[in-house]
């Protein structure tokens, strides 16, 4: 029985022990490793459910039960999680790229190393829950549904990117997705509202309501969760805590790093957000626990940013290389990879085998997205998607369209 939970505070960066080297093998471990080796139920069809273990340094709980530390999976969804997260690194990386040869400008904020949480949450959602979070939100945007070429259209600027190139970085939307917000906190009411329209219109759904560290203490986002609380409304608050806010690290920014607990009279939990598995366990749990009426969840995913804060920051100035150095060691894409390998899902060509399809995939979306033509410099397409077909004025700002438009 797994029952070793800690409610300790822990300094943010050491919430997992250090990676192990195993016995036998040459393959780091990834962190807590230790409790999750050998299993021996593994289907060897691609489609049999069968049970993998959850590190049980996983989970700090807050009011709140711990997740099992076991999760229910197949063969095939263990790969496309490989596959997912390999995706959203790439596009990321192809993003960066397109940023240095100066073809996307602007802003750009890229989530590498924070894979897990994206790819994690979706795998345990339903296309009928809704998610809204911060402008880090390309790898969302990919798993709610966005194509690749769509997302790095939208980058570049393109009338086929997914917000027909109005958006950029910040701004994207897809089915169920409501982006992509840029302002520091202001989306987290929002998503409490698509909550109280889901428990109105009793769908059944949840929503999941995503910000970072930095919008932790933002005042806004404890009113929403007083509404949250006082109307039991189906949402999972989820702080995104890469442990930085720009150039400010959590701990000088936040009287307590404890996200998990900021909802005071909110249950939470803090999961390794490395932990793609840890990820989608925990919140297929909390999902059936807001769905059962019990009112909202505040999850804490612990990750870590690898990348500056927007293309415009090295991200080297305010935290030592030796710190990256540490953070990469345990990242969600190769940790994934040691559980598969050591189960014998995926072998090492076989691995190497989706990072070049990957690699390949991606190549062509950004060929498309390159192709894409940019929008026409007119009122029409400059003013569309702002009012509701046919509820358009004639006048905006008190002129009208073709005084205001050169
Ligand atoms: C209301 C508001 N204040 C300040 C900013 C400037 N700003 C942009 S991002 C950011 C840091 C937010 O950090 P966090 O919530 O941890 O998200 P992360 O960038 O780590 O994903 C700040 C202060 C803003 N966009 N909006
Ligand atoms: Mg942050």
């Amino acid at each position: 029985m797994r029952a070793v939970i800690r409610n300790t505070t822990l300094p943010t960066g050491s919430l997992l022990p250090a990676t192990r080297a195993h016995a036998g093998s040459l393959r780091p471990r990834p962190r807590g490793f230790a409790q999750v080796a050998n299993i021996d139920n593994i289907s060897k069809e691609n489609d049999k459910p069968f049970t993998v273990p959850i590190a049980e340094t996983s989970y700090e709980t807050y009011h709140f039960d711990p997740p099992p530390y076991t999760l229910e999976t197949t063969r095939d969804q263990l790969k496309h999680l490989y596959r997912d997260m390999t995706t959203i690194r790439r596009m990321e990386m192809a993003a960066d790229n397109l940023y240095k040869q100066r073809k996307i400008r602007g802003f750009c904020h890229l989530s590498t190393g924070q894979e897990a949480v994206a790819v994690g949450i979706e795998h345990a959602i339903t296309r009928e829950d809704k998610l809204i979070t911060a402008y880090r939100s390309h790898g969302f945007t990919m798993m709610r549904g966005g194509t690749i070429r769509s997302i790095l259209g939208e980058l570049l600027g393109r009338r086929e990117g997914i917000a027909h190139g109005k958006g950029g970085s910040m701004h994207m939307y897809a089915k169920s997705f409501f982006g992509g917000n840029g302002i520091v906190g202001a989306h987290v009411p929002l998503g409490a509202g698509i909550a109280f329209a889901q428990q109105y219109n009793d769908t059944q759904n949840v929503t999941l309501d995503l910000y970072g560290d930095g919008a932790a203490n933002q005042g806004q986002v404890h009113e929403t969760f007083n509404m949250a609380k006082l109307w039991n409304l189906p949402v999972m608050f989820g702080c995104e805590n890469n442990q930085y806010g720009m150039g400010t690290s959590a701990e000088r920014a936040s009287a307590s790093t404890d996200y998990y607990k900021r909802g005071q009279y909110i249950p939470g939990l803090r999961v390794d957000g490395m932990d793609v598995l840890a990820v989608l366990a925990a919140v297929k749990h909390g999902r059936e626990w807001v769905r059962a009426g019990n009112g909202p969840l505040l999850y804490e995913y612990h990750t870590y940013r690898y990348a500056g804060h927007s293309m415009s920051d090295p991200g080297i100035a305010y935290r030592s290389r030796e710190e990256l150095q540490s953070q990469r060691s345990n990242d969600p894409i190769a940790n994934l990879r040691v559980h598969l390998m050591d189960w014998d899902i995926l072998s090492e060509d076989e691995a190497k085998q989706i990072d070049r399809e990957v690699r390949g995939m991606v190549n062509r979306e950004v060929e498309l997205a390159e192709q894409m033509p940019e929008p026409e410099a007119n009122s029409d397409i400059l003013f569309e998607d702002v009012y509701v077909p046919g509820s358009e004025p004639a006048q905006r700002r008190g002129r009208t369209v073709h005084e205001t438009y050169y």
